[in-house]
This record gives C-alpha cells, structure tokens and sequence, in this order.
C-alpha cells in the first residue's frame, strides 16, 4: 500500500459555483454577481443565481458524499452571505453564518472532515467600489482579518483552514487579462479601467498579507484551543522544456513555475519573491515592509496544492512586455521532437500529464522543505461532454482514467519519493459554474441536471474514487 491509513480523500467545491440563492437570508452581491451581469463576459450569458441550488440542498450533498465514500469536503464560504458589505464596520448576517455553522455539525455528524476555504473569488462587491477591493493594500488586509476572525470564531469545530484559493487567478485572471471579475486589464477593448503592467502585482502583495493577517489572528486567538491548522491554496502547472537541449528552455521551465508558484511560496517560506520575477518585473513588485514580511514569512501550517496540468515551455528572448506574467516565455502542447503534452480536454488549458503531477510534487518539496501538503483541487473537464446525452455523460471514462493516473502518480510521488501529502480532494464533487465558460463546461464526478431541477447523479468517476483510494490506502 502506497498511501499511509490516516490519508485523507474527498471532494470540492466553491460557493459561487455551486451555491445559488444569490438573494437570499441577506446575502449581498459579490463581484462575481456583478460581473456575470456584464454583458460579453460569461459564455451565453450565464450566471450563479441558481447555479447547483447547494445552499438550499446541504443535506442532499451531504447524502451524496457519504454515498461516494468521502472523508473530508472542500467547500468554501460566501463573504458576502456572512458580511453582505463585507468590511470591518459593517453588520453580520446572523443567518448566512449561521447556515455554515449547521453545515459543518451536519458534515461532522456524517462522518466527514470539512476543510473551508475563506475566500474563492467572491469578494463582497461593496468592497471592490468602496476602495478597489484587493487593490487597496491597508483596507483589504485588515477586512479580511475582521472576516477570518468572525469565521474562527462561529466554526471552532472547523480543523482545516484555506485562507486564500489561487491568488495567482485573483491578481492575474482579474487584474491582467480580465477573464475573471472584477475584469480589470490595460486592454480598452474590454475594460476602461486596468493597468496590466501593475495592478496584479500589487493584487498579489495584498493576498499575501491578507493571508498572513488571517494565519495570526488564527494562531494567536483560535489554535491554542481549536487546535486546527492554516494555509494557502496555490495553482499551477508542471513544465517541461521545449528543447530539453536549449539550457534557455530548461530555466524558462522553472521560471514558470516560479512566477506561478513561488511568487506566493516563497514570500511565505522565504520571505521574499524569487530573484526572476524581480529580475523582470523590477519595482513594479512591491517591497515587503517588515511589517508586512512579518505576516507573511513561515504562514503556512500545510501547502495547498491545486493542480491539472503541464506544459512544454520556450523561452523567449529580448525584454518581455509589460503585462506579461508567465516570465517571458511561452506555454505549447507540443515540444520541438513533435511529441505530445497530453489528450485534450473541453478546456483549453488543460491537457492530463499525471507524470507532471508526481513531479510537481517533487518540486514543490525540495524547493519548500517538504512541507505537508493537501492537494486541494484535481480533476479534468471531457472535449465535448456537454454535448452528449445524460447518460453518456455518466459514462465518464476519459476522467476515471484521469483520476486513476493522477492517484497513482500522487502515490507514487509519497510511496517512492518520500513527499509528505496527506489529503486529496477531487474537483469537482459535481458540475457547477464554470466561471467565464458558464455551464458549459462540466468539471464534476457527479452531473447537475440544470434542465431538471438540479437533480445530482454520480458519474462512473464518482463512484470508482472509493475504490481507487481503498487499493492506495493501507488499512489501519
Ligand atoms: C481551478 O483553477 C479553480 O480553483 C476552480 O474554481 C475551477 O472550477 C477549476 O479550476 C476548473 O477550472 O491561460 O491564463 O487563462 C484551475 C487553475 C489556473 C486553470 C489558470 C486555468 C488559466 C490560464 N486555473 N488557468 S490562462
């Protein structure tokens, strides 16, 4: 057996994927609410108001992930559910808190370990127009920690915190390209405000303190008697040179792990950003005051880890452009010998290489000191799944396969090379809102019937994780 007994498996989710009930219990809009309403920039115009209609079904998910077999849950909360303005001075909303504190005595009461993401890109609209939201580097840090500590407080019960998921997609989806809300971008066409060249990183530099601002008040009012532990969730790819005989293409190849990665890690580990985002992006970083580096250096009890993919990478030469933020090289399915990355998917970003996830594992390791790591989000979409009739959909091979692969190179990477990993949450525990592609692309085990009423059916893939995981995991 590869995997130790106490290892943990499950699911995930996000409030806004899958919540719904946008109006509901005096939930105030968040900027993704805002967002969706602009027209252009969710395929078909879709929107979260609906979405899985979870948060009027908590007992349903609940049933279901006891049915797959599930240990722990990923879910995360709604800002604007618990503060509907969101700030420091702003009132509680009783009842949204209220109806994750029963969440969680629901999930504990069934047997399931809940680890709670704080914050996956729902911030409170209110905070965005009054002082630019993740912009506002005083403000941000200091609403997020009133948010945190309101949180800790009511869900003590709560072992297993996520501060922040994928800051990388909050500063660079939402501040570079404006793919993501609130869509800022140097680009007119599709913004009037946005400065590319600036404004993630500074976006960045606020999550990380925020992060940190939250990690003390945890460690300084609540672990002591909670005993619970907190960390970050980061996104990325693993990368393999274009040319593995261009020493160029083998550096871009770390390069861009580091300004995907290590642009996070390393502030929390070392204390400062890694020499080649520096190198790049000079004084448009910020500098860490030492307040700042305070919070932020040795945050992390566990790395969360979420990951999909890998990449052949090129170097470019000369002086890269101001908005770019892959580290002046460039990402391709194919390398120079022709070979492939991997099959494709329904997203453009994502092709399986579970090899690339094993050494991912690796990387992050010895980089970080093997630290314990959960791998928060894992999963893939299927080219075309949508498209099929529901029953084909269930029959979803394509993703067994992916998860099989992506569990055994995980257990390879424990068993064989002596990482630390200690959880593994699926993405996702159903279809649900995809974010700019809307509905359209389908990420979960179990399929969401939008057309009927929301009704969950559990996919091939849901039902063989249980086995998948059981022939890893030794027995006790
Ligand atoms: C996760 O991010 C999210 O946490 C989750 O909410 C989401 O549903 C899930 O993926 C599936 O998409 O070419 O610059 O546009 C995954 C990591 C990183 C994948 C950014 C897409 C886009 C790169 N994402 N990437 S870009």
């Amino acid at each position: 057996m590869s995997l130790p007994s106490d290892f943990l498996w499950g699911f995930a989710t996000a409030s806004f994927q899958i919540e719904g009930a946008t109006k509901q219990d005096g939930r105030g809009p968040s900027i993704w609410d805002t967002f969706c309403a602009v027209p252009g920039k969710i395929a078909h115009g879709a929107n979260g108001d609906i979405a899985c209609d979870s948060y009027n079904r908590t007992a349903e998910d609940i049933e279901l992930l006891k049915k797959l077999g599930s240990k722990c849950y990923r879910f995360s909360l709604s800002w604007s559910r618990i503060i509907p303005l969101g700030g420091r001075n702003d009132p509680i909303n009783q009842k949204g808190l209220d109806h994750y504190v029963k969440f969680v005595d629901d999930l504990l009461e069934a047997g399931i370990t809940p680890f709670i993401t704080l914050y996956h890109w729902d911030l409170p609209d209110e905070l965005d127009k009054r002082y630019g939201g993740l912009l506002n580097r005083t403000e941000f840090p200091l609403d997020f920690e009133n948010y945190a500590r309101v949180v800790f407080k009511a869900i003590p019960k709560c072992k297993n915190w996520i501060t922040f998921n994928e800051p990388w997609c909050s500063s660079i989806l939402a501040y570079s390209t404006g793919f993501f809300a609130p869509g800022h971008t140097s680009d007119r066409k599709k913004s009037p405000i946005g400065d590319s060249s600036r404004e993630p990183w500074i976006a960045g530099h606020n999550l990380l303190v925020a992060h940190g601002r939250a990690v003390k008040v945890y460690r300084e009012e609540f672990k002591p008697n909670d005993k619970g532990q907190i960390g970050i969730t980061l996104n990325g790819d693993y990368t393999y040179p274009w040319d593995p005989e261009d020493p160029a293409d083998v550096e871009a190849c770390n390069r861009k792990i580091e300004f995907a990665i290590s642009w996070f890690a390393d502030p929390i580990y070392f204390g400062k950003y890694p020499d080649s985002m520096l190198k790049q992006l000079g004084d448009r970083l910020p500098t860490f005051t030492d307040e700042e580096r305070g919070l932020v250096q040795g945050s992390n009890d566990f790395y969360g880890m979420n990951h999909y993919t890998a990449d052949y990478v090129k170097h470019k030469t000369g002086t890269a452009p101001e908005d770019d933020f892959l580290g002046n090289l460039e990402t391709m399915s194919y390398n120079k010998a022709g070979d492939c990355i991997g099959p494709e998917t329904q997203s453009f970003w994502l092709r399986p290489n579970p090899e690339g996830f094993r050494a991912l594992i690796n990387w992050l390791s010895k980089r970080y000191g093997y630290p314990p790591i959960y791998v928060t989000e894992n999963g893939t979409s299927i080219k075309g799944e949508n498209d099929l009739p529901k029953d084909d959909i269930l029959k979803d091979g394509f993703r067994t396969k992916y998860f099989h692969d992506y569990a055994h190179a995980l257990a390879d990477a424990v068993s064989k090379d002596g990482c630390n990993v200690k959880g593994y949450m699926a993405w996702s525990l159903m279809d649900n809102f995809e974010w700019a592609e809307g509905y359209e692309t389908r990420f979960g085990c179990c399929h969401v019937d939008y057309e009927n009423g929301q009704v969950r059916t559990p996919k091939e893939s849901a039902k063989k994780m249980k086995p998948l995981f059981d022939s890893l995991i030794a027995k006790s």
